[in-house]
Parts: C-alpha cells; sequence; structure tokens
C-alpha cells in the first residue's frame, strides 16, 4: 500500500528492506547492515560485525512504532509515566526484541540460510549492566510491562560508561574488571545531542526582587554541566507501544568554559571537561555506605535534573502552563536515589518558572511518589550538610523551607511532642547533620510505597513509622512482579512451548491463565513431559558448565540454586553451613544413603564489603574440598559460577530444581529471583520474608519448604538477648561444623583465613544463622525425602510454577497505574504503509 502523498513527512516511504520480514528480505538486511553500517564483507567479518548487522536489523523493526509511539504521545496530552531510577538492569535486548516483535523464528532462519549460527551471535551481545540487582532489574521488567500494557512511559536513568564490574574468580576470592559494555557500540541506542541539557553545580544563591517587586532567588553555579540523552526503545509484547528508556550521558559544555572562563588555560579547561565526564562514568556498587560519596549526589541531581527538564520542556510542548504538570507526568522515584527530585521541581517551579510557593508544592506532591526498597537502616540515603550545602546551595535553602513549613503542621498536630519533631525532621540534628533522603521522598510525595505485603507492614510499624501516623492514606503496598516475557519466554522456551500447546498463548501476557494447567497435574504423560524439559535444560547447564568452567556437574542431581548478591542477610554462609554438615554426615558413614545434588552459587560482592568477599571465599574452598574427597562418590559438588549477571540468570533459572531464598525473616524487602525460579518449575526452600510468604500462599504451604524464625520471633529473640555461643554449644551437629572451619580445614590448615567470619557468627551473628540452622537442616531433609519421589516433586513443581500469576509485573504495574499514578492505556495506530501488528 502507498502511504498518503499529503505532508513532506508522510512521504518518507519507509523501505521495505528495513521492515519486510520475508526471509529473503531479512537475509538481505543483515547483508545490507553488514556492508553499510559495520563496513565489512563477510569475508572479514566478526562475530561481532555480524550480530550488529542482525541487531540493526531488528532494530529497523521496530523504529516506526517507536517514532509512532513518541508522535502519539506528543499529539495527546495523555499522562505519561516517567520512572525515575538510578539504575536500570536490562540484560541483552535482542532475543526479548525478538519474542516481543514475534519474529523469533523467522530472524533464526534468516540468520541460519545466511550460513551463521544464531546462538553464536546472540552471544555476543553485550549485556548493559546498569544496575546492582533486584532494584534495576525491576525497573527492567517494569519497563516491559509498562509497554505490553501499552501505557505511556518514559524511563530515565543514567547511561554509566561502566555498569556493575565483571567478576572474576581466582584463588577462590572475587576479582573485579571493569565492565567496558561500550567497546565495540551500542546498536540498542541512538543518541540525541539536539536534546541536551543543562545543569548546575556549586556556587551561590542571590536574592532580588523581579518586576513586579516579588522576591526570587537566583541560583549562580560554579559549574555546568551538560546532560546528553540516549534513547533506547522500549517495545511491548505484540502491541505497537514502544516506549523510550532515556539514559543521560555528562559531558562538558564546549565553548563555554574554552572561550569566557578559560582564556589561555587550555589545560585547566580540559580538565574541567574531565571532571564533568566523570560524573557518569561508574555505577556505585550498593552495600556499601554511601556517606560522603560527593560523585554519587552529582550522579543522582544529574540525571533527576536533566528528566525534570526534559519533563517540563515536553509538558511546555503540548501546552501553556505548568500549572497541571501532575496531570501530564506520574514520576515515581525508585527508591530514594532520586528524591533530590522534589527539591529540583521545586526549584524549576519556583525559581525558573515564577509559581508561587503553595502552588508549586501541591503540584509537586502530585508528581511524585516513592517506592521503598529496604529496611536495612545502613542503606537508607543521607547526606552530610556540609557536602549537599556546597555541591547544592539553592536546594539546601529549598530544603529548609520545606522541612520548616511540614515541621509545622507536625508541630500544630503533636504540639510540644519534641522527641516526634526531631525524629520527622528532614535534617538529623543527633550529631553531625544529615539531610534525610527518604523523609525528603515521603514529605515530597502523594503515595509511598513497599515491594511486599511484609515490606510495607514493616515499613508502617518501623522505618516510616512516624509518617505512617501523620499520613496513613499515603501508604499502600506494591508487591514486585517479573515478566514473563523474559523470565519465561525468552529464558526457558521449551516450557513457553509446551504451555502454549496445552493452553493456547493468552498467559504471556495474562499470567493469572496458568491455573488452566492445574488440570493437567494428575496427566502422567504432561509430568513426564514437564520433568524431561526439566532435564534438558539441566543437561545443557551442565554442558555449559563444563565448557566454560571445566566442571563436571550430574544432571541427575538435584540442582540447588543460591544466585543473588552476596550479602551476610541474605545467608550464602547458611547454606555453605548446610554443605559442610551433609559433607560430615558421608564423611562419618561413606555409605549413608544421600540424595546427589550440585549446589550452584553465583552473585557479585560490594568491591569494598569485606565479609562478603570471605563468604564467596569460603564457599569456594569448601568446593575445593567437597569436590575432590573420593569419599563424596561424586554424590555433592558445590560450584561457584562468576560473573552472574542477566544473562546466566536466564540460564540457570529455569535449570533450577531448588531455589534458596533464606534471608533472615525481616530483612529482604521482597525478593524477585525467588519469583523467577517458581515461575520456572523450582521449589523454594525459604524463610517467611519479602515475598516469599505471598509465593507461598499462592503456591500452598504444602508446594513449599519453610523453615527459619518469623520476623516477630527475630525481634522477640534479638529483645530477649541472642547468644549465638548457647546454640554452638547446644548443637553438636553445628559445632562440629563449625570447628571445622576454624580449624583450618578448608584453608589449608590456615586457622586465620576464615575466623573474621567464624567470630562474626560465634560473637554477634547479627542475621542469626545460629539461631536457624537446625531448622534449616531438618526443612533440607524433608527437600531430600521429596525429590526421591519422582512424580511428587514434578506435582509440585507443576504446582509452584502454575499459581505464580499474581507475580507477573503486569499486575504490579497495573496496581500502580490505578492507585498511584492515575494512568491510563494508549492505543498507537500504526500509520498505513508500515506493517501490521505481528
Ligand atoms: C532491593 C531489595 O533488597 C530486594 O529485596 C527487592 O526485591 C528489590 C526490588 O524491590 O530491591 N533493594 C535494593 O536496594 N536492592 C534490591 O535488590 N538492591
Amino acid at each position: 500500500m502507498n502511504p498518503p502523498v499529503e505532508t513532506l513527512q508522510q512521504t518518507i516511504k519507509v523501505e521495505d528492506d528495513r521492515t519486510g520480514l520475508s526471509l529473503e528480505t531479512l537475509k538481505r538486511a543483515i547483508a545490507d547492515n553488514l556492508f553499510y553500517i559495520q563496513g565489512k564483507y563477510p569475508a572479514i567479518a566478526t562475530k561481532n560485525d555480524f550480530y550488529m548487522a542482525l541487531a540493526y536489523t531488528v532494530r529497523d523493526r521496530l523504529l516506526q512504532r517507536w517514532l509512532n509511539t513518541t508522535e502519539t504521545y506528543l499529539k495527546s496530552k495523555v499522562k505519561v509515566v516517567c520512572y525515575l531510577s538510578a539504575e536500570f538492569l536490562m540484560g541483552p535486548h535482542l532475543s526479548n526484541n525478538l519474542v516481543n516483535l514475534g519474529i523469533y523464528d523467522q530472524v533464526r532462519r534468516a540468520v541460519e540460510e545466511s550460513g551463521l549460527d544464531f546462538v553464536e551471535l546472540r552471544e555476543q551481545e553485550e549485556e548493559p549492566g546498569l544496575g546492582n540487582g533486584g532494584l534495576g532489574r525491576l525497573a527492567a521488567c517494569y519497563m516491559d510491562s509498562l509497554a505490553s500494557l501499552e501505557i505511556p512511559a518514559i524511563g530515565y536513568g543514567i547511561r554509566y560508561e561502566f555498569g556493575i564490574f565483571d567478576q572474576e574468580i581466582r584463588d577462590g576470592w572475587q576479582i573485579e574488571i571493569t565492565d567496558k559494555w561500550l567497546r565495540y557500540g551500542n546498536p540498542w541506542e541512538i543518541e540525541r545531542p539536539e536534546a541536551s541539557i543543562d545543569v548546575k553545580f556549586g556556587g551561590y544563591t542571590q536574592a532580588y526582587n523581579d518586576e513586579n517587586g516579588h522576591y526570587r532567588v537566583r541560583w549562580i553555579p560554579d559549574i555546568i554541566v551538560k546532560g546528553v540523552p540516549y534513547d533506547t526503545p522500549i517495545l511491548g509484547y505484540k502491541v505497537n507501544t514502544a516506549n523510550t528508556l532515556r539514559l543521560w550521558k555528562a559531558e562538558a559544555p564546549e565553548s563555554f568554559e574554552f572561550e569566557a572562563f578559560n582564556v589561555g588555560d587550555y589545560y585547566g579547561a580540559v580538565n574541567e571537561k574531565v571532571v564533568a565526564e566523570n560524573i557518569t562514568k561508574v555505577l556505585y556498587p550498593n552495600d556499601e555506605p554511601i556517606q560522603g560519596k560527593q560523585l554519587r549526589l552529582q550522579q543522582q541531581y544529574f540525571f533527576v535534573s536533566c528528566s525534570l527538564q526534559d519533563m517540563i520542556r515536553l509538558h511546555l510542548h503540548r501546552q501553556d502552563s505548568l500549572d497541571n504538570f501532575h496531570e501530564s507526568f506520574a514520576v515515581q522515584l525508585n527508591d530514594t536515589h532520586p528524591a533530590i527530585g522534589v527539591a529540583e521541581l521545586m526549584r524549576l517551579l519556583v525559581d525558573e518558572h515564577q509559581i508561587d510557593w503553595d502552588r508549586a508544592w501541591q503540584i509537586t506532591q502530585n508528581t511524585f511518589a516513592y517506592t521503598n526498597h529496604t529496611l536495612l537502616p545502613e542503606a537508607l540515603e543521607k547526606w552530610p550538610l556540609s557536602l549537599f550545602g556546597r555541591l547544592l546551595p539553592r536546594h539546601l535553602q529549598i530544603i529548609y523551607e520545606i522541612n520548616q513549613r511540614f515541621l509545622g503542621q507536625v508541630r500544630a498536630k503533636y504540639p510540644d511532642d519534641h522527641q516526634r519533631i526531631a525524629r520527622l525532621s528532614l535534617i538529623d540534628e543527633s550529631g553531625e547533620k544529615y539531610i534525610r533522603m527518604a523523609h525528603l521522598a515521603s514529605v515530597g510525595s502523594h503515595a509511598i510505597n513497599g515491594v511486599a505485603a511484609l515490606h510495607t507492614k514493616l515499613l508502617q510499624q518501623d522505618v516510616l513509622r512516624d509518617f505512617y501516623e501523620l499520613w496513613p492514606e499515603k501508604f499502600t503496598n506494591k508487591t514486585n512482579g517479573v515478566t514473563p516475557r523474559r523470565w519465561i519466554v525468552v529464558s526457558n522456551p521449551k516450557l513457553a512451548e509446551l504451555i502454549n500447546r496445552k493452553i493456547g498463548t493468552n498467559w504471556i501476557k495474562h499470567l493469572e491463565e496458568l491455573k488452566q494447567l492445574e488440570a493437567f497435574v494428575e496427566d502422567a504423560e504432561f509430568r513426564q513431559q514437564w520433568r524431561q524439559i526439566k532435564q534438558d535444560i539441566k543437561r545443557d547447564l551442565a554442558e555449559y558448565v563444563k565448557k566454560n568452567h571445566a566442571i563436571d556437574i550430574n544432571p541427575q542431581s538435584l540442582f540447588d540454586v543460591q544466585v543473588k548478591r552476596i550479602h551476610e542477610y541474605k545467608r550464602q554462609h547458611l547454606n555453605a553451613l548446610y554443605i559442610i554438615t551433609l559433607y560430615n554426615q558421608i564423611k562419618q558413614n561413606p555409605n549413608i544413603d544421600v540424595v546427589p545434588r550440585t549446589f550452584i552459587f553465583g552473585g557479585k560482592a560490594a568491591p569494598g564489603y569485606f565479609m562478603a568477599k570471605l563468604i564467596i571465599k569460603l564457599i569456594n574452598s569448601v568446593a575445593q574440598v567437597v569436590n575432590n574427597d573420593p569419599d563424596v562418590r561424586e554424590r555433592l559438588k558445590v560450584v561457584f559460577l562468576p560473573d552472574y549477571n542477566v544473562r546466566f540468570g536466564q540460564r540457570v533459572y529455569p535449570a533450577a530444581d531448588l531455589s534458596e531464598q533464606i534471608s533472615t525473616a525481616g530483612k529482604e524487602a521482597s525478593g524477585t529471583g525467588n519469583m523467577k525460579f517458581s515461575m520456572n518449575g523450582a521449589l523454594t526452600i525459604g524463610t517467611l520474608d519479602g515475598a516469599n510468604i505471598e509465593i507461598r500462599e499462592e503456591v500452598g504451604a504444602e508446594n513449599f519448604f519453610l523453615f527459619g524464625l518469623t520476623t516477630p520471633e527475630v525481634y522477640a529473640l534479638k529483645a530477649k538477648g541472642y547468644n549465638p555461643w548457647d546454640y554452638y554449644h547446644a548443637n553438636s551437629q553445628l559445632k562440629t561444623v563449625i570447628d571445622l572451619i576454624s580449624s583450618g580445614f578448608f584453608s589449608h590448615g590456615d586457622t586465620n583465613l576464615f575466623r573474621p567470619l567464624v567470630d562474626s557468627l560465634l560473637y554477634h551473628d547479627q542475621y542469626m544463622l545460629f539461631a536457624d540452622y537446625q531448622s534449616y537442616v531438618d526443612c533440607q531433609e524433608q527437600v531430600n525425602q521429596a525429590y526421591r519421589d519422582e512424580e511428587k516433586w514434578t506435582r509440585m513443581s507443576i504446582l509452584n510454577a502454575v499459581r505464580m500469576g499474581k507475580f507477573s509485573s503486569d499486575r504490579a504495574i497495573r496496581e500502580y497505574c490505578q492507585e498511584i499514578w492515575n494512568a491510563q492505556p494508549v492505543n498507537v495506530e500504526m500509520q498505513e504503509y508500515v506493517q501490521p501488528k505481528p
């Protein structure tokens, strides 16, 4: 069909080779991109060149949707959700885009008919590791769901030049290697220098009266940094909607310092450029005390200011006044990292757009909503007042003003309750003064949410209790979810196939529909197929481990997997204590009948987190001994797989039989790995923590291996005075395990190596491993018994997967839309001359 030839814009007809989906067109497009974009002939092309040619071929096929989507939003007054997040852990784009476009099979064939190895090319993609773990990955799942539900949305974040470090293991220790993900270019992003934005830092403020005699403040910064947006399309599943992930890169404004400011000082000017560009150089690993890291505050302010200025520009493009800004945008603060946005929006509205304070404050509160992601006190962000004032002098004044007005309200409600006032204040004045970012976010938002039912309850009772008493109506729970597109369809195509054969493909957008499969639980043939798939994937993983790490693992054994960041509260070392317990049992009785198990670990430790790194060393040291002891006879295997990332997650979740979710109750806000495992038919051994509780409710208590103290029990035991030493002495099995570590058995006789870990357990045990040890060991025995009964295990596995409907990120996003954002789906019409919906 021909385009209507009415306007110049419409006459730019999109070429067939860039949209066509026939095998011939696809093959030609790959060859064409190889030549014209990579500048290579097939004979001299690298695998990466072919991958790039393929990626551009796919990108071409989603550009029309992307442009139409953006145009639709610009033309109408629809509300746009802006997800502000310092982290977006997107994972590889290629497969996901192929699935969402509905062209996976065609493209695969086209690649193969071009004489190329599809899987090999797919593996060339560098994953953008722009996040630490759950929080960043959640943002990525939410972007997928927003687009799939056709909700107008922009993800705003930082384009780190170096994402999360690559992990290598040497001599059992973690080594960090710089992540050079941009080394060969990134075919999924488009730079938009024309949309750059200036961000100010430092300097001082000046009060003045404007022409109407109104008191105003202007900010005279000492440096200006330019934010350059890089846009990546985020396509929904089989819809026309392709939203935008807009990541900001910091640059020095060119002419600025060279001409006016640094005449004659060429090297000084270049240095300023370096300073500016440092802002988006590297992702900060979490789990480290964040205090005093000026660069981190610069990063946060930088991306938030760029994003809010961008929104204001878009808003003013669509309408004349900022008075209804909050009807144009719903801005979600993904944790407190973007919380400075509250003060920045006030500054933009009051100082730069002359809106009066009260109205600006209404707009601000109606715009923002805040998600809290952690209860750990050490992770609650606070900035030293002095540092903050130096970098953002105007924002400090604004925060004082917000605080004064806010505390006025508090005083009116609780006169003379000075302690409460001090507790609620945006400024912590107990010692050195700090700005409490969670308080700024709470005061400046109309909604505050936790990420699982228990977490929200604990926020209300504990971390944000005073705010809850003040504004109970602001609090809501939004249990996390994950996208079934990436976490089932892309990562477990065989399982998806089987499900499609039984109930069609509707479940991919309506995960609750998996429930229909319960009807097949008693179907022996179905169970056999289910088992076979798990078996095949386990074999694939075994081959992968053999090929990449030269370790033999037995695909018939129980695959027991714990993959997540390494942290004491997540208790990877509790798992290690169990492994040593099993090992001791075998050593005592070499003919004991144990269920063969492969313990698979993966995860990164923050580079400065000594204890977490020692836990990695412990796991590897135990692996060395256990894997090489002839008495074990291959019944136990322990592997720590280096460099756990999204791509490896996609491989390991489908291969797991058992999912370890063993954090101390009350510590894991939600967890999302727990959902991915269960969706892929793994059973969970877990505590009543985070979303585990809701997973257990959904899949049924009889299909979940529960152990350990509950949160109230943890609190009670702490209050009573917990003494790990008592548990050590009362439990001979535990004592033997600890003594074996202390004796140097796993460290070539070195009795010092693991002492910090052992001492921390014996004398503090902050995360109560010893209190939960026996319960965990007993529960693992139940796992063994269940695994011996193959049919029973399969039934449990099926019921786990098919009852996971609640944990789709689509459900979570629907709740956010209805209860927090007031955002509606918008249909994106395709122009006539482009391909129809797949
Ligand atoms: C986390 C929580 O620790 C984790 O339990 C939760 O699932 C995710 C997403 O809500 O957020 N908070 C946090 O700072 N990180 C997380 O993974 N890094």
